[in-house]
Order: C-alpha cells, then structure tokens, then sequence
C-alpha cells in the first residue's frame, strides 16, 4: 500500500471487529473507519466495503475509488438508483463461500431425494415405517438455475451424486455431465425436465420474480424447489399456492423478500417448507479484507482490478 488511505466500513457497527483486526494485521497504514461508529470526513473516504448500504449514501462520499461488495450478489448496491456508476463494485468471489453454497443446495437436494422430512415426522409420531425405497438418483433430473462462480460448483457436487444435472444461464456452457440450456427460449424446456429446480441467479431486473406461478407450472408435477439467491426471485404467494394444490412438493428457501422474514410469514410455519435466515454461505471476514487490501493494492499501483460488476449486465 503505497500511501495513506481510507477504507470506510458499511457494515453493521456490532460486526466491526471482524473487519478490522484482520485489515490491522493485513494493512497496518490503512486507516479504516466505521459509519455509524467513528468521525470522519466523507472526502477522505477513498475506498468502501459493505453489503446492502443505505441507498443514496454512497453517493456522499466525493472522491470514492472502489466499492468493495461483502457478497457474491450486489443487488444491494446496484438497486441504489444514485449508485455512482463511475465507482467500480467489486464483488465478492471466493472458493470457500461457493462451497458452502454448494454444501447447502447438495443437503437440501438430498434431503428431499431421501424423504428425510417424512422419516423426521415418523419420528415424532414413534412409527416404524420403512416405506418404498428412495428413488435411484440416476433418475432425478435436478437444474440449477444460474450456472456461475457459484452454480457450476453446486451443479459439479450434485454430479458427484449421479444426478440428472443440467444449468440454465445466459451464455451456453461446456461443462462435463452437466447439460447446459442458454436463454429464455430455453428456459422452458429447461423447467420440463427439472425435478429439482435450484435459483443460483444474481438477482437483476430480467430475473426478478422468475420463480413464479408460470415457471411453477412448467415444472415437473411433484417438483421441489430451492432458493438460495435473492427473495427478489421468488412470487411468495405463487410458491405457496403451487404447493398447496400439490403441484410442487416442496421448498427451501434461504433468502426472503424482506429479510428477517417477517413473524407474520406463512412461509415460517408451513408443513413443506424449510426456512432458513440466509444462512447458506456467511462471507469470510478474513478473505473479504485480504480481497479488499489487494484489490486497493492493485487499483494504487495502476493494474486491472479482479471481479468487478459490469454495470450494464446486472451482475
Ligand atoms: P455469477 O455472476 O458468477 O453467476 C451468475 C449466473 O447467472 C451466470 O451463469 C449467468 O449467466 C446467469 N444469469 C444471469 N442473468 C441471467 C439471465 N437473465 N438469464 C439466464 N442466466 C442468467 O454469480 P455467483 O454464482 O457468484 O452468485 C450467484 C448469486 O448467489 C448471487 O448473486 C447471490 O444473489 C447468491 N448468493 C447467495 C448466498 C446465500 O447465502 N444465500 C451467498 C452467496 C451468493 P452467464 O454465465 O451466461 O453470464
Ligand atoms: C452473498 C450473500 O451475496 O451472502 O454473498 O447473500
């Protein structure tokens, strides 16, 4: 780090301390400041790290250089219509969070695929019941809707279970035992064959609201459903309502709407519903600083920086 800079912290004030013991350690001249915590002068703020950061604030800070995103998404920040577009977002992309992700959507996938929620019941009611065997996973067609950092690792996990595995993104892929559909004049025949259907899309202005009464109804009868991407993605009612006519069997979801969802969400107590607090991957403190120290190294000594937001795509 060649001189003196700024990293403001756009966090909430009681995570500080994940934060600024590893950039200490990491980048001893860097002055880090916490919004909401410590004085300082917005124009000497050069660099910002955060998550979903007031809409509007970021605009404050005059002479920004970089936008450092604590997640893999940024819909946080690109739905801030003052976002200062001149101000590259850097988001985050790292082995470890895809692979919990992974872990998550592999979990959930089997845990529907064994008929572990009607075992859990039998449980609580002492029943015995060995009931038909699980089907052969040969045979269950799961697609990942987004086949990115993230989908194509959760897509190769669920391969090494011998699923039926294919992934729907933009741009047509070539990945081994994976089939790839590319396009909306994909998407449906892509739904057709999925009996697991998992969102690992970024949530932007074409994806928003995708999981919804139509894509429902193309899915196979009996199909589950996993989002583990934006609430943004999903119609809440439409899901429910699909399920409730027992056209799809179920769902889990991570991600909400409004996140903390609220007390008074059908979601929480439905019987074929799993509900968890957008838990999936937790972003590493320690690697976020150490992206966002070499990331400002590099902006400070004139090379490209690494997974910046193309603005224009959406993600
Ligand atoms: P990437 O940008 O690496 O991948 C996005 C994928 O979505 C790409 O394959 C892209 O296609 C595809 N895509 C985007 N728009 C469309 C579209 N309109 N039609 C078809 N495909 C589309 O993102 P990541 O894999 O890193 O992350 C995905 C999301 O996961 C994040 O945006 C975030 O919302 C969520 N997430 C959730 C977490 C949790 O804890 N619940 C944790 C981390 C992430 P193409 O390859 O052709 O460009
Ligand atoms: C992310 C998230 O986008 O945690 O990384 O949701």
């Amino acid at each position: 780090m060649t001189a003196r800079s700024t990293l403001l912290l756009v966090v909430p004030v009681t995570w500080a301390g994940l934060w600024t013991a590893p950039l200490a350690d990491m980048a001893p001249d860097l002055i880090v400041k916490m919004h909401g915590r410590d004085e300082y002068d917005p124009a000497a703020v050069d660099y910002a790290l955060g998550f979903r950061p007031e809409p509007g604030f970021l605009k404050t800070l005059p002479n920004l250089k970089i936008v450092f995103s604590l997640g893999a998404g940024v819909d946080g920040f690109l739905n801030d219509p003052d976002y200062p577009k001149h101000v590259p977002l850097v988001r985050f992309v790292d082995h470890t969070l895809s692979r919990e992700m992974a872990q998550y959507c592999v979990m959930h996938a089997l845990i529907h695929h064994r008929q572990q929620r009607m075992f859990d019941a039998f449980q609580r009611e002492g029943k015995w019941r060995q009931s038909i065997p699980p089907r052969r996973t040969e045979d269950r067609r799961i697609g990942i809707l987004g086949l990115g950092e993230i989908g194509t690792l959760v897509a190769e996990r669920l391969r090494e279970h011998d699923f039926q595995m294919a992934g729907w993104s933009r741009t047509r892929k070539s990945i081994d035992g994976i089939q790839s559909f590319a396009g909306t004049e994909e998407l449906k025949p892509f739904l057709a064959r999925s009996d697991i259907l998992i969102c690992v899309l970024p949530l932007t202005p074409d994806t928003r609201h995708i999981l919804n009464k139509t894509t429902f109804a193309q899915l196979p009868n009996g199909a589950f459903v996993i989002n583990v991407a934006r609430g943004g993605h999903l119609v809440e009612s439409d899901l429910i309502a699909a399920i409730d006519s027992s056209h799809l069997s179920g769902a889990t979801l991570d991600v909400f709407e409004t996140e903390p969802l609220p007390e008074t969400s059908p979601l929480w107590k439905h019987p074929k519903i799993t509900v968890t607090p957008h838990v999936a991957a937790i972003s590493d403190p320690r690697v976020m600083a150490k992206v966002a120290v070499d990331g400002i190294a590099r902006h400070q000594s004139g090379k490209p920086l690494e997974n910046v937001v193309d603005f224009e795509r959406g993600y």
